[in-house]
C-alpha cells in the first residue's frame, strides 16, 4: 500500500465515523485502498485456548488476570463510555480511529485500543508450534533477511519499549516492519496493518517474571508466537 491509498483508507474509516477532520484527505479509489481486515464487535472474544495452555512461559494465573480482569475491563469501560452515543454500534476499529482524532475522547480511545490490542495479542500466541506460510516466509526473507533476524528485531523492540506498550509486526506500504507503541498505541493509526503483537505492559509478565521482561519476551518470541495467525492476516492484507 502506498501513501495515497493509506490516506484513502484513513479517510474512508474517518468518514464512516462521521469525522469532518478527514475531509481534506486525498481521495483514493476503493480498488487501491488497503483492506481493513477486521470489523471487531465491542465484546470480549473467547480466549482461543485454555488458560493454562501457555505455561510455563505465561502461567494460568497471569492469563486469568490478564484476560478476565484487564482485557475484559477495557470492554466494560468502553461500553460505559460509548453508551447512548453513535459509537455504541460501531466496530472497535471505527471507534479507535475516530476517537484517536478527537482530543476529548482520550478515554474512549484508550479503552477501545486496549480492547483491540488484546484481541490480537491472544491471537498472536499459541501453545502449538507454527511457522510462517510460504508467502509470509518469503516476505520475511525479503524484508529481514532471515526469520531469526526478524525475531531479534521484534525482541529488541519489545524489551526496549520504555514503560507500558506493545511490540508489533506490521505490514507497512507493502513491507514487513517491526514497530513499538506506548500505552494503548496502535499502528493502524499510521495506516499499517498489524500482523502480530506482544504485550509488554507489566501486567503481562509481572506475576511470572517480576521485572524480568526480557525473559518473558524471549519465551514468547521463541515458544509462543502464532505464525499461522500472522500468515492468515498477511494473506488477507495482501489479497
Ligand atoms: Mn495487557
Amino acid at each position: 500500500m502506498h501513501s495515497d491509498s493509506r490516506r484513502g483508507f484513513i479517510q474512508t474509516v474517518g468518514l464512516a465515523g462521521g469525522l469532518a477532520w478527514m475531509a481534506s484527505a486525498t481521495p483514493a479509489s476503493a480498488a487501491t485502498a488497503p483492506k481493513m481486515i477486521d470489523h471487531s464487535p465491542q465484546t470480549l472474544p473467547p480466549l482461543p485456548y485454555a488458560p493454562d495452555a501457555l505455561a510455563p512461559v505465561i502461567s494460568a494465573r497471569t492469563v486469568d488476570f490478564h484476560y478476565n480482569k484487564h482485557h475484559a475491563g477495557y470492554f466494560t469501560n468502553l461500553a460505559k463510555l460509548v453508551a447512548g452515543t453513535p459509537w455504541a454500534s460501531s466496530s472497535l476499529e471505527e471507534v479507535i480511529l475516530a476517537a484517536a482524532a478527537a482530543p476529548d475522547k482520550r478515554a474512549v480511545f484508550n479503552n477501545a485500543a486496549q480492547a483491540w490490542n488484546h484481541n490480537l495479542y491472544w491471537q498472536s500466541l499459541s501453545p502449538t508450534p507454527s511457522t510462517p506460510s510460504p508467502a509470509l516466509a518469503s516476505a520475511i526473507t525479503r524484508d529481514f533477511g532471515t526469520q531469526a533476524a526478524l525475531e531479534a528485531d521484534l525482541t529488541k523492540a519489545a524489551v526496549g519499549q520504555f514503560g507500558s506498550g506493545w511490540a508489533w509486526l506490521v505490514l507497512s506500504d507493502g513491507k514487513l516492519k517491526v514497530a513499538a507503541t506506548s500505552n494503548a498505541g496502535n499502528p493502524m493509526l499510521e495506516g499499517d496493518v498489524p500482523l502480530l503483537v506482544i504485550d509488554v505492559w507489566e501486567h503481562a509478565y509481572y506475576l511470572d517474571e517480576q521485572n524480568r521482561r526480557a525473559d518473558y519476551v524471549e519465551g514468547v518470541v521463541h515458544k509462543l508466537l502464532n505464525w499461522g495467525n500472522a500468515s492468515r492476516r498477511y494473506a488477507t492484507a495482501t489479497a
